[in-house]
């Protein structure tokens, strides 16, 4: 194992090109595909996301680790390993050097993949939903380390705002107290992931991906490019609302009953979801994906203009 920046990142040929080039580059997590989605929808939609990338017009740079490589944009093969193995870990940035130390794969979250793409030098991030504060974290202290993560990296994520298994005021003062930008995104409603409105207002509203661009520029400019800008994407069909909250509920007692904590919280919900609603949050989620990666392109591609 070498120690050296240069030794544990690899980029795929194509993204090593475009940055080289200065071309639009996205970066798109890995987690949503080894643990926010199931078999075997995961690998299809991971390859359709690179796909809709590509059309407007950058280069996808899907980020994980396998086998104790860093790698930013991964072949089909990857792709298929993230997707498939069995022995892919989440990974949080503060896990990232254990995986790279002791040759290990693993998927990025937000946060580790945030991390990753900064260190590539790439300005744009496309996720599903942000990590936030957990319900009841006032007892559990459960909080995502993608929140403190964004606030000391200068990325734009594009995302459909925070999961509605969290508690979206709570992460919302959080975001504000960390400097991390919220801008919506053709909306004031701060949109909850599965649902287009979490009945949160943001103050902000961006119409377009030139605006956005321009809210980046004027970042860097005065500095304030020290944490992360959010655009926050609502979902354009959301689940339905009454077995949104009917499963939702259900979701939170069932992780408390069998003990769940820590990391698999999260994917132990979203797999409550997809099973519970019998794949409606699963379209929810994949529609989710999409349009935020078709977003991300845009702001990439109006930023090299
Ligand atoms: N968005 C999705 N599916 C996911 C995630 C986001 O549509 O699985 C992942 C991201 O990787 C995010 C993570 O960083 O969930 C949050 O996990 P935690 O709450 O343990 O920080
Ligand atoms: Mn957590």
């Amino acid at each position: 194992m070498t120690a050296l920046l240069n030794d544990i990142l690899k980029y795929s040929d194509e993204v090593k090109k475009a940055l080289a080039a200065g071309s639009p580059v996205v970066a798109l997590e890995s987690t949503i595909i080894s643990h926010g989605l199931p078999r075997p929808s995961n690998l299809t939609v991971a390859r359709e996301v690179e796909a809709i990338v590509r059309e407007h017009g950058a280069t996808p740079a899907t980020i994980a680790v396998l086998d104790g490589n860093v790698h930013i944009g991964l072949s089909d093969d990857q792709l298929v390993a993230i997707a498939n193995r069995d022995d892919i870990m989440k990974a949080s940035s503060r896990d990232l050097a254990i995986a790279v130390a002791f040759g290990k794969s693993a998927a990025t979250t937000v946060a580790a993949t945030a991390h990753l793409a900064v260190l590539a030098g790439i300005r744009v991030f496309a996720t599903g939903g942000l990590g936030g504060v957990h319900r009841g974290a006032n007892e559990s202290f459960d909080e995502s380390a993608d929140l403190t993560a964004l606030s000391a990296l200068d990325i734009t994520v594009v995302c459909a705002g925070v999961k509605s298994i969290l508690d979206v005021g709570a992460t919302l003062e959080r975001l504000e107290t960390l400097a991390i930008g919220v801008v919506g995104y053709k909306t004031n409603n701060f949109p909850g992931f599965y649902l287009t409105d979490s009945g949160f207002e943001i103050e902000h509203v961006a119409n377009s991906a030139d605006q956005i661009a321009q809210m980046i520029k004027a970042r860097t400019a005065m500095k304030t490019n020290t944490s992360a800008l959010i655009v926050a994407n609502p979902v354009l069909h959301q689940m339905d609302k009454k077995l949104h909250d009917e499963v939702l509920a259900n979701g939170l007692a069932a992780a408390d009953k069998e003990g769940i904590t820590g990391k698999a919280v999260t994917p132990f919900l979203l797999e409550y979801f997809h099973t519970a609603s019998q794949g409606d949050s699963l379209r929810v989620n994949i529609e989710i994906i999409k349009s935020n990666s078709a977003l991300a392109a845009d702001i990439a591609v109006a930023l090299g203009k």
